[in-house]
């Protein structure tokens, strides 16, 4: 069934998206001809999450960002050549070239992020604390993966904006995956149980319909806004990059053969050589490895792509406009941003 553009503004929504897929896929583009260092954590799979609650944001708002922090970025207004000359490690970067793509800050947008995994939360309660006490009518919302769930500052954040009724959004962006590790094999319970057990209303959503994320956003950020406390959105998106740009466990499947030539010989001298272990707790460790690789396979077999499901929302045509508006936009504002760093070397 198609939205109607009153109830939800699928346009909008999904020219955020649009925008946040072309310019993380430009980064990917950068990072492959070496001109970004480092590691690189793209948020490709996370749009709807991101262009879903950040539409609710007005000015006065926050945000606080994990290592994938481009897509709320994108949403939320951030120009892209700052980011662009940012990530190059540029001077006339967003953060002066400092921050790379995991720590930045925009003063004008009060949004910031962060690589220490669980600590979006805390910055997002310092944010919803200033505002309470401040009386400025701003919420903050922070964004997290499921894998930060088991830190010990986050769990101290949703226990203290209960208690303190904080303006505070917190964002689970459940991909299922810590680096190589499953989420499941290292959590107990349920994480929307869990912000619950500490006072915080929780909901589920599909977080690769983005008419889904942005209702239960709306009942969230309004919460907040009324004054009546914090809320906990678990959003289930896939994770299509991997972990980051040029993940080996990802390599398996997109070169097999590469793959399997650069990882058996090893594998099997450790099988074989003496160490310290047993034989079969070697053997039983790399059916380990198997299984890990075998659960990411079947993912990325079933795992929907959220533009393919979100666009689905729109008439094909205005779908097709959108799309290429974001495409434009984003080859314009990426090339802007390489002329300034030339025309200055
Ligand atoms: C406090 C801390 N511990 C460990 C790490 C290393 N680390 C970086 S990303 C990551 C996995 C985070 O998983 P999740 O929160 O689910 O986010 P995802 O990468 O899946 O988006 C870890 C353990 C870190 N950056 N910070
Ligand atoms: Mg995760």
């Amino acid at each position: 069934m198609r939205m109607s553009a009153e109830t939800v503004p699928v346009e909008e929504l999904y020219r955020q998206m649009c925008r946040a897929r072309e310019f993380e896929m430009a980064l990917a583009r950068l990072w492959e001809k070496g001109l970004i260092s480092g590691e690189m954590h793209l948020g490709i799979g996370e749009e709807a999450v991101a262009a879903g609650v950040v539409a609710h944001l007005r000015e006065g708002d926050a945000i606080c960002l994990d290592h994938r922090s481009t897509p709320p970025l994108v949403a939320r207004g951030v120009d892209l050549e700052a980011l662009v000359l940012e990530m190059l490690g540029d001077p006339e970067g967003l953060c002066c070239g400092w921050g790379g793509h995991m720590h930045l800050f925009s003063r004008e947008h009060l949004a910031c992020s962060s690589g220490i995994v669980g600590s979006s939360a805390p910055l997002g309660l310092g944010f919803a604390l200033a505002s309470q006490y401040l009386e400025t009518g701003g919420v903050a919302v922070a964004f997290f993966g499921e894998g930060a769930m088991n830190q010990g500052m986050l769990l101290e954040s949703l226990n203290l904006a209960a208690a303190w009724r904080l303006p505070l959004v917190l964002v689970c962006k459940d991909n299922r995956w810590a680096i190589t590790t499953r989420s499941r094999t290292v959590t107990a319970g349920n994480l929307a149980r869990r912000a619950r057990s500490l006072g915080v209303p929780a909901r589920r959503v599909d977080g690769t319909r983005v008419d889904r994320v942005w209702r239960a956003a709306r009942w969230a950020v309004e919460r907040a806004r009324r004054g009546r406390g914090p809320s906990f959105l678990l959003a289930h998106c896939p994770r299509r990059e991997g972990h980051f740009l040029g993940d080996p466990m990802l390599r398996v499947y997109r070169d097999p053969l590469g793959q399997v030539l650069e990882i058996a010989p090893p594998l099997l001298r450790s099988l074989l050589a003496r160490p310290l272990s047993r034989l079969a707790s070697r053997v039983r460790c790399l059916g380990q490895i198997g299984a890990t690789l075998g659960a990411l396979g079947l993912e990325l077999l079933l795992e929907a792509d959220p533009l393919e499901r979100s666009g689905r929302l729109l008439e094909p045509s205005m779908r097709a406009r959108v799309e290429e508006e974001a495409r434009r936009e984003v080859e314009e504002k990426v090339m802007r941003a390489m002329e300034r760093r030339v025309s200055r070397a």
